[in-house]
């Protein structure tokens, strides 16, 4: 049978947790079948059968219509290498059952963010095959808008270097790092222990700092350098006015520019810099003055961000007055009371300070969301959450309140799975966005700190399955991280995995993943249907590119399954 009329079998690719759920899931080509599946489970390398069992009733795949069998192995224990196959003679690829599967991807996905480096030469010792001259030194950037002379640009400059590339593109992006550096910082006041012994080979390693925090200085430092020192405000981004071609950094040498201190990014910048502040604090040895810059950085961006409340990055609007006209990506966002909330709930655990109270108190009245790079509301709940301890007095009643309206978001999304592949992710179509594998990881994370407030296991299993559906158990049969997997991405797109003469892409990246609404119009998507939408080709950027925010999720995800096993 062509490969079209064969059933799809989705597994986790990379492996099983021992003592874990174990599902994989069968989609048969046709719809409407509705006899129950039998399988069984044999070594990767000979034939007997270790375990057989039989999926429950058939479930359609409400997005595709296809009818997908529930296979559940969860009572096989015994630690190996497996294949998975069909009374047809049909049999997954190989993968694992383990005590600890996930000890290289946990690393990878950390790793990743070295490869992004701006304005640093990846060597050989560090990058392998994936080495690279540096790119975009960003000691002399223009402050947009600027006049030309002779096709350049002239007039002010500041300098801005280091930080990680967003994404497959070469710009770098306030809104879009505070998120990502959130998320990190949170791995790491989470699970502080646990870093000390993950090492990820970076030019920092064995310094005395974990390389988690090695790893998030580099970004840190740049985005202390896009604050304007003289009033306080940040500025939105650092980009060429275009996006670059399919080259590598060293060979793009745009003019690039700082364009628009904007509210959103001051107050996620804000927020940034008050956790660190006091992560920092620890390291004063090591980095001496740094946990105080970052402070004094942030209660300056706050006092701009006070006498500057909504200024919204509006690009087109930007366009149609200032020269040139910038192209690259926006992250606009127009509502900005969830980065207040963020921004004083921060400042104040870091500092105590009443006067961030009253911002902080409006998250009552927010009811929490998935966290994305437009809505960071929930980044202070996780906060709060983990310092509970402070939540004494005058502050117990807010917090009872806040954990309820978390619970009741982490219930909703228990309660709503994706029925057809048992996972949390795609329980509703607007799961579906453009980055769509970030809500899988980010739901992921929502499940994991519901799990660590009330130690009810469904949480983390809900965690888990998603996890299972990055890492294969979907209607793609995918693996979305590149470099693991037995079928994951091999054209992200992502430029120097498009230019470097490699045949693999740089590893431990997440693809966005499916997404329907198909906004790079590229050829070879195979279906409309939202949980299916994604084609492994470096043109289709709305399903297919990588980028800072939607790996740091899934690091947080790894790693505290990782770190916190059954
Ligand atoms: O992740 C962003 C997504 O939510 C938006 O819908 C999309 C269009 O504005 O932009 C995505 O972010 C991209 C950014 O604008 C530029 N660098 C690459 C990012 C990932 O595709």
């Amino acid at each position: 049978l062509p490969d079209t009329l064969q059933p799809l079998i989705c597994t986790n690719q990379v492996g099983y947790e021992l003592q874990g759920k174990k599902i994989a899931v069968v989609v048969l080509p046709v719809s409407g079948k509705s006899s129950p599946v039998h399988a069984f489970l044999i070594p990767a390398e000979g034939e007997d059968t270790l375990w057989e069992g039989t999926s429950g009733p058939l479930a359609t795949d409400i997005y595709t219509g296809k009818s997908c069998a529930i296979i559940d192995f969860s009572s096989f224990h015994r630690a190996g290498k497996y294949r998975l196959c069909l009374s047809t003679g049909r049999c997954s690829a190989p993968f694992v059952v383990a005590k600890d599967p996930y000890a290289q991807l946990g690393t990878a996905v950390l790793k990743a963010y070295y490869f992004l480096r701006c304005s640093e030469p990846l060597l050989p010792e560090y990058a392998e095959k994936w080495a690279r001259a540096a790119g975009h030194p960003d000691t002399v950037v223009y402050i947009h808008p600027s006049a030309a002379s002779a096709g350049r640009p002239v007039g002010n400059t500041i300098a801005a270097p280091g930080g990680w590339y967003d994404a497959g593109d070469y710009n770098k992006y306030i809104v879009n790092s505070g998120i990502t550096m959130a998320t990190l910082m949170d791995a790491y006041e989470d699970m502080p222990r646990y870093w000390d012994t993950l090492v990820t080979h970076i030019p920092e390693t064995g310094n005395g700092i974990p390389d988690i925090l090695n790893e998030i200085l580099w970004n840190l430092r740049w985005m202390l350098a896009m604050q304007d020192p003289q009033d306080g405000g940040v500025y939105h981004k650092l980009t060429s006015a275009e996006f670059d071609g399919f080259e590598m950094p060293s060979a793009d040498h745009s003019p690039r520019f700082v364009v628009h201190k904007s509210t959103a990014a001051t107050l996620d910048f804000a927020a940034v810099m008050a956790q660190a502040s006091r992560i920092l604090q620890a390291f004063k040895l090591r980095l001496p003055g740094l946990a105080d810059s970052c402070l004094h950085a942030a209660e300056t961006a706050w006092q701009w961000a006070l006498q500057h409340p909504d200024l919204i990055y509006d690009q087109e609007q930007l366009n149609q007055h200032f020269h040139p006209s910038i192209t690259t990506g926006a992250y606009g966002d127009r509502h900005l009371t969830d980065e207040w909330c963020w921004a004083a709930t921060e400042l104040w655990l870091t500092t105590g300070d009443e006067r961030y109270k009253s911002r902080m108190y409006a998250l009552a009245d927010l009811q929490p969301t998935v966290p994305t790079w437009s809505d960071v509301r929930t980044l202070a709940y996780f906060s709060l959450f983990r310092f509970q301890r402070l939540h004494a007095g005058k502050y117990a009643n807010f917090y009872v309140r806040l954990q309820q309206q978390f619970l009741h978001l982490a219930d909703s999304l228990l309660r709503h799975p994706f029925a057809a592949f048992a996972t949390v992710m795609g329980g509703r179509r607007s799961d579906f966005v453009w980055g769509s594998n970030a809500v899988a990881a980010n739901q992921g994370m929502v499940m994991l700190y519901a799990w660590r407030l009330t130690h009810n296991p469904a949480y983390r299993q809900a965690a888990a399955s998603n996890l299972d559906y990055l890492l294969g158990r979907n209607a793609t049969g995918y693996c979305f991280v590149t470099g693991f997997g037995t079928r994951s991405p091999m054209h992200p797109h992502h430029r120097p995995s498009i230019a470097d003469g490699v045949r693999e892409p740089v590893p431990g990246l997440l693809v966005g993943g499916p997404n329907p609404g198909m906004q790079d119009h590229c050829n070879g998507y195979p279906t409309h249907a939202a949980d299916a939408a994604y084609v492994d080709d470096s043109c289709a950027y709305a399903c297919n590119e990588i980028a800072i925010n939607w790996n740091a999720p899934l690091v947080y995800l790894v790693n505290m399954l990782r770190a916190e096993p059954h």
